[in-house]
């Protein structure tokens, strides 16, 4: 990648003048109508740097909104910026494919050294930390963020963004949702009825961030694959007694730990979904034992929001190439296109498009779609359509939803999936599962051939009318 770092990234987006510096905002809910004001009516959407946060000094700062625009994700995961949104999935698709993961280097050396806070000094409060939304319960810490755990029986290391709250100035809640790594990991250590160490990292290279929101399988770190991206190893400091490994270039890290018997009421924050569905939940605490972090430390906070937001924009790309890797993978033929729009926040509707090859490739294509581990948690619907859609194209899609569908016979529902809390369809005492509808969208095998031909001016002669009357007709 062309940076190291986030503050050489940032230098980067200001050059091409996607940076916006904002100085005396509130933490209090209007840093997170600006973010939000920012996404929406802005042209460039542009990344934010708050600094001279109201009540706290200059030089604690807090960036958001890094990952709005296609060229700063270009930016972050070494991409071309002038793709279609096809070519990019094909392209990071094919990345995927290609990916040798390569582990951690660690390291001694780390500007995180430069201030230490150790137990009794601890105050987290110090930090400019922003309530975002007017129905939240408090100050979010961890949105932007990576949480970093490790495998109590396998040892495996754990990169997951998982929201943290603040409770008080030593005390932060966590909120794994069931199914997440970081849970199973921690759930495995509390069935033994040990502490779960965690390490909390902000201001991270927004490549480890990405990551650490990827759905890499079970078992696979977030920092060999973010370094197999990257192509060189991220680089690691292993801290205290659990030895947990955090980025050598993070700008704030949290060492600490949960409690098996431990829980505290989390939440509400405003959610992916856009709305507040998961409300108050007894969580685990992370008892916060030391914090480093470089002068003049950057945070980083990515709140999530009614969709299209920052999360639905940056994931499309990737969620929709991990689908479509895990779909080959799992034996699938013939998949010419997969797209995750940030209309569903990239979970709630996948479109897949395949060359339909032989009866029930389509079936087979959908239901694999719907349940891998890449789309597997909270999806909703599951369209499969012929090659000559664009999946990416919603006319397209809903052109073929509308006439190549029968729904008594081109619908299916998959019941008690995974889901979670934050399912706002779901009534909340029967929250964890929900259903699964995988709609067939292409012509029907056995009479493709007989299939009603589509109104289409030949290429040819489109090509012939543009050249002759495009400029009078369309300027
Ligand atoms: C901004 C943001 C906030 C997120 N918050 C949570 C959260 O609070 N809890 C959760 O379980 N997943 C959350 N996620 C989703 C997980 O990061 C994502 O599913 C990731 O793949 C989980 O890692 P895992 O597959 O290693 O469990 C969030 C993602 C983003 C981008
Ligand atoms: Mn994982």
């Amino acid at each position: 990648m062309a940076y190291q770092g986030l503050r050489d990234w940032l230098e980067q987006v200001e050059l091409f003048g996607e940076l916006q510096n904002v100085e005396g905002a509130d933490w209090d809910l209007e840093i997170g109508a600006i973010a939000d004001m920012a996404r929406k009516e802005s042209k460039t959407a542009p990344c934010i740097l708050f600094d001279s946060i109201k009540g706290y000094p200059k030089g604690y700062r807090l960036a958001v909104g890094l990952l709005n625009s296609i060229k700063r994700v270009a930016l972050t995961s070494g991409m071309p910026v002038d793709l279609s949104t096809m070519e990019f999935v094909r392209v990071w698709r094919q990345r995927i494919k290609d990916l040798k993961p390569i582990p951690p280097e660690e390291v001694t050396d780390s500007p995180l050294f430069e201030n230490v806070w150790e137990e009794k000094d601890v105050d987290i409060l110090r930090f400019p930390i922003p309530r975002y939304n007017v129905g939240d319960g408090g100050r979010y810490i961890g949105t932007g963020h990576i949480t970093i755990t490790r495998d109590p029986e396998d040892g495996w290391v754990n990169v997951g963004t998982y929201r943290v709250m603040v409770h008080d100035s030593q005390t932060l809640g966590l909120y794994m949702s069931p199914g997440k790594h970081g849970r199973i990991q921690m759930e495995k250590s509390f069935a033994k009825n040990r502490p779960f160490p965690v390490a909390v990292s902000l201001g991270n290279d927004p490549l480890l961030f990405m990551a650490s929101a990827f759905e890499v399988p079970y078992g696979v770190s977030e920092y060999d694959f973010a370094g197999g991206l990257k192509g060189e190893p991220v680089k690691i400091l292993k801290l205290g007694q659990s030895r947990l490994p955090v980025p050598a270039s993070a700008e704030i890290v949290i060492e600490g730990e949960c409690h098996p018997a431990e829980r505290k009421p989390e939440g509400p924050l405003g959610e992916w979904t856009g709305y507040y569905a998961s409300g108050v939940r007894d969580e685990p605490v992370i008892h916060i034992r030391r914090v480093f972090f470089r002068n003049d430390p950057i945070m980083t906070g990515a709140p999530p929001s009614r969709p299209p937001a920052e999360a639905s924009f940056y994931k499309c790309f990737w969620r929709s190439a991990m689908i479509w890797d895990q779909l080959e993978r799992a034996g699938v033929p013939d998949v010419v296109g997969v797209w995750c729009p940030p209309e569903g926040n990239t979970r709630l509707l996948t479109v897949v498009a395949i060359r339909q090859r032989y009866p029930g490739h389509a079936r087979q294509a959908g239901v694999i779609a719907s349940q891998c581990h890449a789309a597997a948690y909270l999806g909703r619907f599951t369209i499969v359509v012929d090659e000559d859609i664009d999946p990416a194209d919603m006319k397209d899609v809903l052109w073929a939803l509308t006439t190549r569908c029968d729904p008594a016979q081109d619908i299916e529902i998959l019941r008690r999936c995974w889901s979670g809390p934050l399912d706002p369809i779901i009534p909340r005492e029967k929250r964890g599962f929900n259903s699964r509808a995988i709609i067939d969208a292409c012509r029907p095998y056995e009479w493709l051939k007989d299939f009603p031909a589509a109104v289409k001016v030949p290429d040819d002669l489109a090509r012939k009318v543009k050249e002759k009357w495009g400029k009078a007709i369309l300027g």
